[in-house]
């Protein structure tokens, strides 16, 4: 996978993507990243990039030359063509499945503002996802970049060393993780539930699906709109309900 960044500030990624599993994941050959600050695309005299917005108001708009200059020339030197997702409030919301969806793709190019609005034309013509991160708001779309990054590069074959380590994960297989415990059974008297100790699997899988469901339960139950739950999980949070 090939990941373009359009930024004024490049500096903010070098620490990301130079630690970790993203770094990993370049080393492997698995993804090549490249950051470029739009301000270099710019013809304007000094290099500017942003603007005044008609009819008045606060604040500063990015103007559409560097955008769609870089864009172009990122779009014509790939062989497809690529995603371009813009970073924004006003953005659909990210989840899992866009993630899953992203780390099919083949080239993405992810379009980060700083506190400036974009030139509407931008939205229009050029982009072709627009992402939002959270119900909150960020001084730019650097850090969300980063986060959508990590979470789609994560999902390429490969980067994780143990294929099936995110099949469990939260939201991707729609509940939230089980408990997990490792060494000691007895730590300051706090001890590991019994059934762990075990040996039992069927025992043990059937612990772990109750208490995926039951932290579901109580933490995020519009999961389960979307979630194909069997009887057996069905009796499992009738009792739960009970209790
Ligand atoms: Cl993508 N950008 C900004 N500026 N704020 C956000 C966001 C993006 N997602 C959540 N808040």
């Amino acid at each position: 996978m090939k990941i373009d960044v359009l930024t004024l500030f490049p500096n903010m990624f070098s620490g990301v993507f130079g630690e970790s599993i993203l770094q990993k994941a370049q080393d492997k050959g698995a993804v090549t990243y490249d950051v470029h600050d739009f301000r270099e695309y710019s013809t304007h005299k000094h290099r500017k990039v942003d603007d005044y917005p008609y009819g008045g108001g606060a604040g500063m708009v990015l103007t559409p030359q560097p955008l769609f200059d870089a864009i172009e020339k990122l779009t014509n030197e790939g062989e497809t063509k690529p995603r371009v997702v813009l970073m924004c409030p006003q953005g659909e919301r990210y989840t899992q499945s866009k993630a899953e969806q992203f780390a099919k793709e083949e080239h993405l190019i992810f379009v980060c503002g700083h506190y400036e609005g974009y030139d509407e034309r931008i939205r229009e013509h050029l982009v072709t996802d627009e992402v939002s991160i959270g119900d909150y708001v960020l001084t730019g779309g650097e850090l969300a970049s980063m986060v959508v990054i990590d979470s789609v590069v994560r999902l390429l074959p490969q980067v994780l060393g143990n294929e099936v380590s995110h099949q469990d994960d939260s939201y991707s297989s729609g509940l939230l993780e089980h408990p997990q415990y490792t060494r000691p059974a007895n730590f300051r008297g706090m001890t590991v539930p019994e059934v762990l100790l075990s040996g039992n699997h069927a025992k043990i899988d059937e612990w772990r699906r109750q208490q995926s469901l039951k932290r579901t339960y109580h933490r995020r139950p519009d999961l389960f709109d979307e979630y194909p739950l069997s009887d057996k999980d069905k009796d499992y949070l009738e009792q739960l309900e009970k209790e």
